[in-house]
């Protein structure tokens, strides 16, 4: 009877989907009320109506399809194990190192400088980076300026990271932290909330509009310091052996989705940034924002890192991202 049934589900929805119709896979590590989810909602959104429905996505949040692994997404994508991924540049250090350029601290002030890039030379040389690795990167989005929070005291100055248990994301968010003199350890972000509600770590850093508030960090961290250290940005990738599969015309189609789709996450992540302080005054965290010379301060402290990476990124690929910042 059971088999019976499932096969006139399985005919119907045979019946009612075009002839060629595609349904692929894509990842991405934060949970389903965040905006990269919503990126990727609008993605397959566009990816249908584009394609007279012959194409779409099935999305997979919270990095469900490594096991929570958020680091081995990129990986498997490149592989052409995996369709599609959206995730942040610090989760694709491990495969790509150069991918730190980005988040190499205080590289940025604002978001022109993120968009000069992004949009320019830097942007193209990143792309043409990832795709010897087998993912071709179909449009830039944005996690945002990371920002730290914790449980213990509020932080106006690298003397006051001291100590800390910080959770981070990767392994150049460890040179960061202890260039601070904090006490870093690399987590999943998946565990990274019962971590903090546990008291395992003390603190964390991420954006406030595409993480910190969706996913509620503010009902499990007191203060929060807007010392815009660290940017990251995400993007839409897809496995290389998928792409050369298709012509151009469905190339062009896929691109185009991935590009509006990223337009508008952009978009919504920098408005929920824009109103998020005040949010977050209002759920009772304590929030600091540092002037100028308290950001000198840090910028200072975690120059050491940045030369380390610097190193590791390419001094050439670091003044590409320079010069295009100073001259933005
Ligand atoms: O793990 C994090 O901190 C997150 C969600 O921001 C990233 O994927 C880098």
């Amino acid at each position: 009877m059971a088999a019976a049934a499932a096969l006139v589900v399985a005919f119907a929805a045979t019946a009612m989907t075009p002839a060629d119709a595609k349904t692929f896979r894509l990842s991405h590590n934060t949970n389903d009320t965040t905006t990269w989810q919503k990126g990727a909602e609008k993605f397959n959104e566009l990816l249908k109506e584009k394609s007279g429905g012959e194409m779409d996505v099935r999305i997979f949040p919270m990095a469900q399809l490594t096991g929570g692994d958020q680091m081995k997404q990129a990986e498997m994508v490149g592989r052409g194990a995996l369709d599609f991924v959206v995730t942040s540049a610090i989760n694709v250090t491990p495969l790509v190192p150069e991918m730190a350029v980005f988040s190499l601290p205080y590289l940025y002030s604002d978001y022109d400088d993120v968009d000069a890039t992004t949009a320019g030379a830097p942007g193209e040389r990143m792309t043409e980076i990832m795709a010897k690795h087998g993912i071709v990167v179909l449009a830039w989005g944005e996690n945002g300026f990371r920002e730290v929070t914790n449980n213990v005291r509020e932080i106006k100055s690298p003397a006051d990271m001291k100590g800390l248990k910080m959770r981070v994301a990767g392994p150049m968010y460890i040179d960061v932290m202890n260039a601070l003199g904090a006490n870093p350890q690399q987590m999943q972000w998946t565990e990274t909330f019962s971590a903090l509600q546990q008291g395992v770590v003390d603190g964390q850093e991420n954006p406030i509009g595409a993480v910190i508030i969706p996913q509620r960090v503010y009902e499990v961290q007191k203060y929060l310091t807007t010392w815009h250290y660290s940017y990251d940005p995400i993007f839409v990738g897809v496995s290389e052996k998928l792409w050369n599969s298709w012509d151009d015309k469905t190339r062009e189609m896929v691109k185009s989705a991935a590009e509006e789709a990223m337009d508008y996450q952009k978009t919504i992540t920098r408005e929920d940034t824009a109103k998020g302080v005040d949010f977050l005054k209002d759920k009772g965290m304590e929030i600091y924002e540092p002037s100028g010379e308290e950001i000198d301060a840090f910028r200072k402290a975690t120059k050491p890192a940045f030369d380390t990476w610097a190193k590791k990124v390419g001094p050439d690929l670091v003044s590409l991202y320079q010069q295009t910042i100073d001259g933005g």
